[in-house]
């Protein structure tokens, strides 16, 4: 199976039907009824996913390095979503990146349109997830790229204004490699694995990295609609930062949508559906979804730190006993992303199908 050469249908930008005024929602952004967004009041509001200070992980204190790591061990078995701070990156890089990208979404539609995507690599300036004639669509634009391995690299697909943005995003990709190999170390170990299993399971230094930049414009029926529809990671683990002052990421908890505040230079760091399967669903993945406001426009950076795509992954034997056998066959990454890539978002009906009848 592969994904078709073109798209079903042409391609609009939301931001320009964003920027033209339009009071209504087109038909086909309208979600059914129960897909739409409810904003809860009240305590609810209040909770929110954990929050670690990764700082313990740096240094030489063996007893906060502990608490560290029990404490990423327990947000990865009950949240799979978590935010940090004190991660080694720096937060004027931070904002840096957040700019360049907003730089690219603003200039003139022909200069953007330069870097036009196709459903066969998904690289580039894309509006929609999936190749389903008719779809429902979500409210958002995107710019997709490779960064890892170095043969799928390739400058010239990454845009060349705002002119600092390729060194930039250079730079800022280097640094979440270094932080999503801790991050790795950190759940083998907690696992009960080698401190370098995940790291190999990925393809050890060749592993696959790419990054999506969302830009949600400001809509004007945000209650109908959604900028990205709940969907689990197809990847390994993402890091993503989101925008600092407009709000719009929710994690489904207990059959609740929880948004997300985000603390001021902190990362969110999600596990995705690779790591499910190698952990033979220790940690999961977690449905996530993304709503839209009509005040203000939003941008995130998600950086997905992924298996190599031709290496088969399955549940680590070390993980499979008598009482839980492996859920899940062997698998490519390149075979599983196929799903999400030709269906677009659907929850986690793909990991959860997977699961070996028992
Ligand atoms: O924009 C966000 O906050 C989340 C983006 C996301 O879930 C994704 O890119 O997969």
């Amino acid at each position: 199976m592969n994904c078709p050469q073109d798209w079903p249908e042409p391609i609009v930008r939301v931001q320009s039907l964003s920027e033209s005024g339009l009071k209504a929602l087109p038909d086909r952004y309208i979600k059914p009824q129960t897909q739409r967004p409810v904003i809860i009041s009240g305590s609810q509001n209040d909770v929110n996913i954990p929050l670690i200070d990764l700082g313990g992980l740096f240094g030489d204190d063996s007893a906060l390095r502990a608490t560290t790591l029990a404490r990423i061990s327990e947000a990865c078995r009950e949240w799979g979503f978590f935010q940090v701070v004190n991660h080694g990156v720096s937060p004027e890089l931070m904002d840096r990146a957040r700019e360049v990208w907003r730089g690219f979404f603003h200039q003139p539609m022909e200069v953007k349109q330069d870097y036009a995507n196709s459903p066969k690599t998904y690289e580039g300036y894309g509006s929609r997830l999936g190749v389903t004639k008719g779809a429902i669509l979500d409210w958002s634009d995107y710019y997709f790229l490779h960064y890892l391995p170095g043969c799928l690299k390739d400058h010239k697909k990454w845009p060349a204004r705002p002119s600092s943005l390729r060194e930039v995003i250079d730079e800022y990709s280097a640094e979440l490699v270094k932080l999503s190999g801790v991050l790795l170390r950190a759940f083998s170990g907690n696992l009960g694995l080698e401190e370098d299993y995940l790291q190999n399971a990925f393809g050890g230094e060749d592993i696959g990295a790419c990054l999506r930049v969302n830009f949600y414009p400001k809509c004007p029926q945000p209650d109908l609609t959604l900028g990205l529809s709940s969907h689990s990671d197809p990847g390994g683990m993402t890091i993503l930062l989101p925008d600092e002052h407009v709000p719009g990421l929710q994690v489904r908890k207990n059959g609740s949508w929880i948004t997300v505040k985000p603390v001021s230079h902190a990362f969110i760091v999600n596990i995705g559906d690779q790591i499910q399967v190698l952990s033979n669903a220790i940690y999961k993945s977690v449905e996530h979804r993304v709503i839209v406001n009509s005040a203000q426009e939003r941008l995130s950076l998600a950086f997905f730190y992924n298996p190599r795509g031709d290496l088969l992954l399955q549940p680590a034997t070390e993980l499979v006993t008598q009482e839980k056998p492996a859920l899940y066959p062997a698998m490519t990454f390149d075979q599983y992303r196929l799903f999400i890539r030709m269906k677009g978002p659907q929850g986690k009906s793909q990991v959860e199908s997977l699961k070996s009848p028992r």
